[in-house]
């Protein structure tokens, strides 16, 4: 059972099985409180398996196998149900293909000790993109830019999949009503937590090209997310929920 301090790394997984276990072995090292839940969606590759092999002696690590490839931002979600059911006190999401480093854990768990949401960003000074093409890295920035303007928020990486959340922001700015499937879910999500008067802040982190395995990355995601955002601009909401300022627990 939860003791209330433990801290769970939700990975989103499709055809990782390269990447996976290894990366699930460094995780764990960082911190004994940490727990890893693996979202897979069924992948062919055999991802799932592998997972519950390594499950056979850690039993740190969890999964949660779905039953076909139900998108990014549902995994995310289930993520974060297990987190709160579990108790848990953090909720991390990263991608599972190294391109978000491990050692950048210790960092951010420390940053949530006075903010209420930490993104591991890449543009934020010291931080930046190792070996990615120049049409990713315009289009990234576009991204950026463009939701940055239109959503009028102040993180400078709002399309980063490398965040911590408190559970207090899970719990109060009900993801579970985003309908994005893909990425502009991260954007609708550091929306809502804006809205509310969550604090973010944000590491600066060299965003690493991923170690194996194929982007599942599709350029209909682009367009979808491109309206996402333009949709939740003119959305009508109830005035923002200004939260009060609690005397936060130590992580
Ligand atoms: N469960 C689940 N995981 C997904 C899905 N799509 C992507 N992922 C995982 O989400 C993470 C991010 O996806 P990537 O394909 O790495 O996307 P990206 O980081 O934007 O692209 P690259 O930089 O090219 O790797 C990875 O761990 C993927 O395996 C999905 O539909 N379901
Ligand atoms: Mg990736």
């Amino acid at each position: 059972m939860a003791t209330g301090d433990d801290i769970l790394i939700v990975l989103p997984t499709y055809n990782e099985v390269d990447n996976v276990c290894d990366l699930i072995r460094l995780i764990l090292k960082v911190d004994s409180r940490i727990e890893v839940l693996v979202v897979d969606d069924s992948s062919p590759d055999g991802t799932a398996a592998a997972v519950e092999e390594l499950k056979t002696d850690e039993p740190r690590v969890h999964l949660l196998v779905r039953p076909g490839k139900l998108g990014l931002g549902t995994a995310y979600l289930a993520g974060f149900r297990f987190g709160l059911d579990k108790g848990c006190s953090i909720v991390f999401t990263m991608d599972c293909d190294f391109s978000h480093n491990p050692s950048y854990l210790p960092e951010m768990i420390g940053r949530l000790g006075d903010s209420d949401m930490v993104v591991g960003s890449r543009y934020v000074p010291g931080g930046g993109i190792e070996n990615w093409p120049w049409y990713r890295l315009v289009l990234s920035r576009f991204a950026n830019v463009y939701a940055r303007t239109l959503l009028r928020l102040k993180v400078r990486d709002c399309t980063a999949g490398f965040r911590g959340y408190r559970r207090e922001v899970l719990e109060t700015v009900d993801p579970f009503s985003i309908r994005s499937s893909g990425y502009s879910f991260l954007e609708e999500m550091a929306w809502k937590v804006t809205r509310y008067g969550f604090s973010i802040s944000e590491v600066p982190i060299v965003f690493e090209q991923r170690k194996a395995g194929s982007s599942k990355i599709e350029s209909r995601e682009i367009y979808l997310a491109a309206w996402t955002v333009l949709r939740t601009a003119f959305k009508r909401h109830p005035d923002p929920i200004r939260k009060t300022r609690q005397t936060r627990k130590k992580i």
